[in-house]
């Protein structure tokens, strides 16, 4: 169970990060196995950087919940599992055509095309493997886990999203329109990491459940609100990866259509209402509100 104060979250960040990459990285075929081309690129889309806010999402969730830390390994791993395959495809040059990402070449540019698309291929049944793996969880945890990750991926979530991403470059959308795009490109997931922590508790009163979905739900379009402030005014040595990109691909984006002013405002508000949502669980939801102001303040 867990022993830490929640106060303490801040300061485990680094000792979750390294717990979680140590799970990635026993689970990642070894690049000495063949195909060897294929195993090193997944291994490289996967352990070459990133923050891993979405384990940490579960992590936060699962303490908040008091559920056990154990169960919590393979939700964590298999969204950043998901995350990591979205994130090479979302770089190839179909998509966002980019050459860095994490202050690293993109998985295409280190090795090619063809095995950038082969390794995010093989990440996305890897993370379900790891769930259907999972022993120990309440009963029928892992059928609810494996329903709610798919839909956040699939075309009712994050691919759905990033369909309505590519169709939109050039157009002008309203904040209603762009805050639906990004809770299904970029809040699908986060959505999950936190609602995958609730699963594993089978006794969760429903207005529990009930905030931390509205939670999820704020804290998902306000990551994304976020990213594309710093894609705007970050600094690449900070985000690892060259700002400016949404400009020149003409998308729409929330800094492109109301401003870089609106935009810290929104992200503002959502925090804020993320932040009501967890009133009620005190001191337990800590990590979470933690977590909550780095998603919005993060790169500044
Ligand atoms: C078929 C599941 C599937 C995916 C294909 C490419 C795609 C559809 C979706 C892309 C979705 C996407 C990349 C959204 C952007 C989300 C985002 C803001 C990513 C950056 O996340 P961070 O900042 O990255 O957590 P790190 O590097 O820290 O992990």
């Amino acid at each position: 169970m867990n022993d830490a104060l929640p106060g303490q979250f801040k300061d485990r960040i680094t000792s979750l990060t390294a717990h979680v990459n140590t799970r990635l990285d026993a689970l990642l075929p070894l690049a000495s196995v063949r195909p060897m081309r294929l195993h090193d690129a997944m291994r490289y889309a996967v352990l070459t950087g990133g923050k891993r806010v979405r384990p940490l999402l579960v992590y936060a969730t699962g303490e908040c919940l008091d559920v056990d830390t154990d169960l919590l390994d393979a939700p964590a791993v298999a969204i950043e599992l998901i995350h990591a395959f979205s994130l090479v495809h979302d770089d190839l040059p179909a998509m966002d055509d980019d050459d860095l990402r994490r202050g690293k070449p993109t998985v295409h540019k280190q090795y090619d095309e063809a095995t950038a698309i082969l390794a995010a291929d093989a990440l996305q049944p890897l993370a379900f493997s790891v769930l259907a793996n999972l022993e120990g969880a309440p009963a029928g945890a892992v059928i609810k886990l494996v329903r709610l990750i798919t839909e956040a991926c699939g075309s009712i979530g994050m691919t759905g999203g990033q369909s309505i991403d590519l169709a939109a470059e050039g157009e002008a959308l309203s904040a209603e329109e762009l805050e639906t795009m990004y809770s299904l490109k970029t809040g699908a997931l986060i959505h999950a990491a936190i609602v995958s922590a609730c699963l594993l508790r089978d006794d969760l009163p429903a207005d529990d459940a009930a905030s931390l979905d509205r939670f999820a739900r704020d804290i998902g379009v306000a990551f994304q609100i976020r990213d594309d402030i710093l894609d705007v005014e970050g600094k690449t040595e900070i985000i690892g990866k060259p700002t400016g990109s949404d400009e020149s691909l003409n998308k729409a984006t929330y800094p492109a259509m109301f401003g870089i002013d609106a935009s810290r405002r929104r992200c503002d508000e959502l925090l804020n209402e993320a932040l009501d949502s967890l009133k009620h669980f005190g001191n337990a939801a800590a990590p979470l509100e933690w977590l909550a102001r780095y998603i919005v303040k993060r790169g500044q």
